[in-house]
Order: C-alpha cells, then sequence, then structure tokens
C-alpha cells in the first residue's frame, strides 16, 4: 500500500483555509476565503465532493480518498485515480468539445480535482427517476461514445502517441481491479459484500449463481474487458455520471478510465437506462409512467443510432491510425471494403456491448454497489419485483448476445418481461 504521509483529506471546515491562496479559487469565487461557503455533497461510493460558493462564483473541490468510501479504511484504494481522472477528463474535452465540466486545477498530492460547478445541473439517473426527459440526451451520449471511442484508438490516433498513454493509464490497476471484481465475477457467487433484496430475489439469485452458461459468458466478458487495450475508456459511465439541464449534457467522474474495450462503455451505459425502465414501476404512483417507459426505450435505439452514425462519420473522416489504413481501401478505390470493414467492427461492439449490459444490470442488483433505480423503491416486493425483470434481460443480453439482431428484438423482450411479471 502506498503511503501518504503528506496527505490530508478536506473537511468542510478546513477546506477555505487550506486552499484560500489558490489563485484561480479566488477569481471564481472571491478573494475574501471567509465569505466562502462550503457545502459535502459526495453521494457517489470513493470520493469527496465539495461545492465552494462566495461573492464571485462557485467552484467544486473533489478530493480522493486513500480508501473507498462506501466500505472505508479497510478498502484502501490508492489516491492516484485522481490523476488518472484528472487526464482522462483532459482528453475526453479535447475529443468531444463541452461535453466535459471545465478543469481548473489538480494538486497530485493531495488527490484534489478543482473543476466547474454545473447549475442547474442534475444526476442524470435522479431525472429519470423522477420522470424527467432530458432533450437531446441521446445526440450528446451517442456522439460522446463515438467520439471519445474513436479518438483515443489506433483508428485515429498516432500510435506512438497512443501507446505511450496506453502505458500512462496502465496503472490505474485498482480501479480496474473493482470493475473486475464487483462486475464480472461477484454477482455470480457467494461474494463477502454482495447483496440482494432478500428473501424476494433469493430464488433467482440461485439460478443464476449456478447458470454455467452465464458464468462462463461473464468470465469470457471479464476477458475482454482485461485483455483488449482498445482506447481510453471513461470505465464508469453509468447515468450517474451524466448531468444534465433541459438545455445541456455533461459526463463527469472518469476516474476508472484505462485502455480497455469500446463496447465497455457503451454496453454500460444502456444498462443503466434499461434498469431505469424496470424500474419506473416502482416510482409511478397513481398515474401509470408508460410514456416514460416509452422514452427510455427509443432513448437506448437513438444512443446506439447515433452513436453508429457517428462512429461512421469519423471512420470515413478521421481514421488517420495504423488500423484498416485507406491506402488498402479507399485509396485503391475499394470504398467496399472500408464499409465491410466498419460493418465488421461496429458488430463486434454490437456484440460485446449487450454482453457488458447484461452483467452490469446484474452486478447493480446481486453486487456491492446498488443504484438509486431500485434501491429507492421502498416496497421490497416491488423492488425485487422490477429487479427480477432487469436480471432476466441481463441473462439474455449476457448470453445470447452473437444471436441478437436488433434493438427491436431487445425491446420487445424487455417490454414482455415488463408486463409479464407482477408482483
Ligand atoms: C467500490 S466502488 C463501487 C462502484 O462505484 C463506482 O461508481 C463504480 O461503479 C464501482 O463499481
Ligand atoms: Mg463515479
Amino acid at each position: 500500500m502506498d503511503s501518504y504521509k503528506d496527505f490530508l483529506a478536506l473537511n468542510v471546515a478546513t477546506l477555505a483555509g487550506r486552499l484560500k491562496n489558490l489563485a484561480i479559487l479566488q477569481e471564481q469565487i472571491g478573494i475574501d476565503h471567509k465569505a466562502w461557503q462550503v457545502r459535502e455533497v459526495g453521494d457517489g461510493n470513493l470520493n469527496l465532493v465539495f461545492i465552494v460558493e462566495g461573492p464571485k462564483g462557485a467552484a467544486v473541490v473533489k478530493q480522493a480518498l486513500p480508501y473507498v468510501r462506501l466500505v472505508g479504511d479497510s478498502w484502501p484504494l490508492p489516491l492516484k485515480r485522481s490523476f488518472f481522472e484528472h487526464h482522462a477528463l483532459t482528453r475526453q474535452s479535447q475529443r468531444d468539445l463541452g461535453m466535459t465540466p471545465k478543469i481548473f486545477s489538480f494538486d497530485e498530492e493531495q488527490a484534489i480535482i478543482i473543476m466547474e460547478y454545473l447549475t442547474p445541473h442534475v444526476i442524470l439517473r435522479r431525472a429519470l427517476i423522477e420522470g424527467r426527459k432530458i432533450p437531446d440526451l441521446p445526440n450528446k451520449l451517442g456522439c460522446f461514445l463515438a467520439r471519445t471511442l474513436f479518438r483515443g484508438s489506433d483508428l485515429c490516433m498516432e500510435t506512438k502517441l497512443r501507446k505511450a498513454d496506453l502505458a500512462l493509464f496502465s496503472d490505474n490497476v485498482a480501479l480496474c481491479d473493482i470493475t473486475e471484481t464487483l462486475v464480472f465475477s461477484d454477482p455470480y457467487y457467494d461474494a463477502k459484500l454482495n447483496r440482494h433484496t432478500a428473501p424476494q430475489l433469493d430464488g433467482i439469485v440461485g439460478q443464476l449463481r449456478t447458470d454455467r452458461d452465464l458464468k462462463v459468458a461473464a468470465q469470457r466478458l471479464k476477458h475482454i474487458f482485461a485483455n483488449m487495450p482498445e482506447t481510453l475508456i471513461h470505465g464508469d459511465l453509468h447515468t450517474g455520471s451524466v448531468m444534465v439541464t433541459d438545455h445541456d449534457v455533461r459526463v463527469i467522474d472518469p476516474e476508472f478510465a484505462f485502455y480497455g474495450p469500446m463496447a465497455f462503455d457503451v454496453g454500460m451505459l444502456l444498462a443503466n437506462f434499461w434498469m431505469s425502465y424496470f424500474s419506473q414501476r416502482g416510482h409511478e404512483g397513481p398515474t401509470p409512467r408508460d410514456s416514460m417507459r416509452r422514452y427510455l426505450l427509443k432513448t437506448i435505439v437513438q444512443i446506439w443510432n447515433i452513436f453508429r452514425a457517428e462512429f461512421s462519420r469519423l471512420w470515413h473522416s478521421e481514421r488517420t491510425g495504423i488500423l484498416y489504413q485507406r491506402q488498402l481501401f479507399e485509396d485503391q478505390n475499394d470504398a467496399l471494403g472500408s464499409a465491410q470493414a466498419l460493418d465488421q467492427f461496429l458488430h463486434g461492439i454490437w456484440v460485446d456491448m449487450l454482453g457488458f449490459a447484461g452483467v452490469e444490470m446484474h452486478r447493480r442488483i446481486l453486487g456491492l454497489a446498488h443504484n438509486a433505480d431500485f434501491e429507492l423503491i421502498t416496497d421490497p416486493d416491488m423492488r425485487a419485483a422490477c429487479e427480477t425483470k432487469a436480471l432476466k434481460l441481463g441473462r439474455h443480453l449476457a448470453v445470447n448476445r452473437a444471436q441478437i439482431h436488433s434493438m427491436a428484438e431487445i425491446n420487445a423482450l424487455a417490454e414482455r418481461l415488463e408486463t409479464e411479471i407482477v408482483r
């Protein structure tokens, strides 16, 4: 374990005194630090997040802790994740302009990133739980996926730079280990930190843990996750990592970033929309949320379609890397060859993305890190009914992903599960 002898966690009482001399904060918030108002707002699993407000404006101060906040100091975690988050934000901000918060400063030793305070933004997951429909969301998210994944890969980057970057991010081992453990393995055996809605889900949990095809599929997906350094991925792109207003969409929190498979970001994101879909029944009250449910399924289709379209546009306009060189295709008047290669590339992402979506749904219901979509459903029978639907869809996606041909097919199954399983 690294030793952090000079590291000191911030708190509401000490923050202004400790950061008062930072020119960037004086500029953003005001020179008189005694007038700064500090709130701790972090509700994530890992870090401290403060909002600092003053006469001139506001900023967000995010600090990593040397352990997993959700679990406590029995689970140490390197502060260096803050370094990876900072570097990932820098790259994402260049690859898709305006889609990440502006970074004001980074202090590696104290693991502090100071960034733009996004207001009146809310976490997308919360907005969806409230039944809010966000304009332009599929376009923003579909393009973000395509641009960051394409532009960080050997399809586009100079390979020397990409390899140097791969080396830089290869040290994000502890955060990869969290995903490798919590997403791909823990849900499928009686792991220590697991929990689920009991006793309602006991039966299906037993079935999933003895489902040989599912366990093999999950391990194959783990193999791909750990051994396919295709591009710089966000690594934790769920609806809690997106902030929205009716006019803006931003992606935050890329501390899990590393060189991994493109399909992981796509699958994790879409899984969280499918979970939102299945959780709506638990939040709807007397007015059914049929229109919200239709919106969520349509959003999934649109994100995928926009991702494909933007990725294809980049394939034709920015394919400057060592892969699928133009000399072999377009420059020989072989546009069909380029189209064939693109189809094959996108098909690979499609198949793996479905698998990643499946295991993400499972881990949010069976593992350590649950999501508010289901957790905020107070009636355990209702929660379990919603969770059962997601578990079943997740199993289908993980196991049968190579035989699934369209979003329409998946969404038809989602609708069947949604209406057939009553509590
Ligand atoms: C111990 S960390 C649990 C989860 O929180 C993060 O947001 C990641 O999703 C991780 O798997
Ligand atoms: Mg996070």
